[in-house]
């Protein structure tokens, strides 16, 4: 059995909107109220998987969840006619797309019964977040039903909110190796809520029969939750030997460094100083919002949003690192605007599942043909474009509908309707 790092790209939906619903999330608030591309969104993110898998990389994707979500808004004694404005955005939202959310992830090699464990995200800090998890647990039961390797877990009950792997990371030797899980936690109190919570990443810590020896609870730094960084995968990002770090990334950075190297000493850890780069350019640039991956040469490259090659110091540091022979030896940008602009880089649009692509449901596995496939049907159904006066109209509201199901139907995963 070959373990492999296999990337799972949510499909941007049919209803990606601009609604600024995610407080702290500067690039949300930021372009509330903005006219949307559906339809180039789902184009740029397929591209994204197009160009990862020529590199020779794993790759799958998760379908886009059924929006607007009627049974969420029956719960609310509403419907898409008569609720008022923010909740119909909440319902209508394509925020799964950001499928690094989906859920924490611990491959075989590191639980005690040697299976891959998958906890669904409870994300309930952002009503529009919190009603996702009930169609993504439904497809995570179904991509990784193999109970001889997988074990699904439900999210973590409330109030302790799970943000998944995107307040995760894994070092280990090589992936198919164990490896040392950090859980990144973070405490309320400045202006911005902090999402994850200490008490459902040791929950999701136990669910996954992790080896305590090799567990760690790391807290967020409130600075860099202030300035923006909603979730610790905007300031730092691991894989294998190596953690990318920005300076104002941990609470306690030093003893965060100290425990690390405790407990793996063979890791390198390439901080990037404030003093280059600002906590405000890090979130500008979404520079740690990469795909940091190993290439099938053994070279490590930084799939990174155009909006860093646009940034003169980010951009500069990076070339510098390059230079001088740092761990990072290719850096690839890949336009991922529409998602950038909620708040979403390359790195939020995938969730990492580290296991034999042959133990998963094919259906949920990529090929050219299949994305070939898959943009057409986007081409021929997305919305070209949505304006928050769209959210209401009926017809957009099928349009939606019919897009998605389309979708399914092409990839042979109706059941999920
Ligand atoms: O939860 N944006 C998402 C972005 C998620 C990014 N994910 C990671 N960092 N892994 C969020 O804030 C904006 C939706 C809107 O405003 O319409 C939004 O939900």
């Amino acid at each position: 059995m070959s373990l492999v790092e296999i990337n799972f790209d949510g499909i941007i939906g049919p209803s990606h909107n601009y609604a600024g619903l995610s407080p702290g999330n500067i690039a949300s608030a930021s372009n509330a109220g903005a006219i949307s591309q559906p339809r180039a969104a789902a184009l740029q993110g397929i591209e994204k998987m197009r160009a990862n898998l020529r590199l020779g990389l794993a790759q799958g994707y998760f379908m886009p969840l059924d929006r607007p979500n009627r049974q969420w808004l029956s719960g609310l004694s509403t419907d898409m006619t008569n609720a008022e404005p923010h909740i119909r955005a909440a319902a209508f939202s394509a925020s799964a797309m950001w499928a690094a959310n989906a859920a924490t992830v611990s491959p075989a090699p590191d639980t005690a019964d040697g299976k891959c464990h998958l906890s669904a995200a409870n994300l309930l800090t952002m009503a529009h977040r919190s009603h996702e998890w009930a169609g993504t647990l439904a497809q995570l039961r179904l991509a990784f039903a193999d109970e001889r390797h997988f074990a699904v877990h439900a999210p973590v009950p409330s109030p302790y909110g799970d943000e998944g792997a995107a307040n995760f990371m894994r070092l280990c030797p090589s992936h198919g190796e164990a490896g040392l899980e950090i859980f990144v936690y973070g405490k309320s109190g400045g202006p911005f809520p902090a999402r994850q919570h200490l008490e459902a990443s040791k929950a999701v810590a136990r669910a996954h029969r992790l080896d305590p020896e090799r567990t760690l609870f790391i807290q967020q730094s409130e600075i860099a939750i202030a300035a923006g960084a909603f979730h610790n995968d905007v300031v730092a990002v691991a894989n294998e030997r190596i953690l990318f770090t920005h300076e104002q990334a941990f609470e306690e950075p030093e003893a965060a460094y100290t425990a690390i190297r405790d407990k793996m000493p063979e890791i390198e850890i390439v901080i990037v100083p404030a003093d280059r780069i600002s906590l405000a350019d890090a979130v500008q640039s979404y520079l740690f919002n990469a795909q940091l991956v190993t290439l099938p040469s053994g070279e490590m490259a930084l799939i990174l949003p155009t909006e860093a090659q646009s940034n003169p110091r980010v951009w500069g540091w990076l070339e510098e690192h390059i230079a001088g022979n740092g761990p990072i030896r290719r850096l690839i940008p890949v336009d991922v605007r529409q998602s950038m602009a909620n708040g979403g880089g390359p790195a939020c649009l995938r969730l990492r599942v580290v296991a034999d692509p042959a133990t998963v449901d094919p259906r949920f596995i990529a090929n050219e043909a299949k994305l070939d496939r898959i943009a057409d049907v986007v081409a021929s159904h997305w919305p070209e474009a949505i304006a928050p006066s769209d959210l209401g109209r009926p017809e957009m509201v099928e349009q939606v509908q019919a897009a998605r199901t389309a979708l399914l139907s092409a990839c042979d995963l109706s059941e999920l309707v």
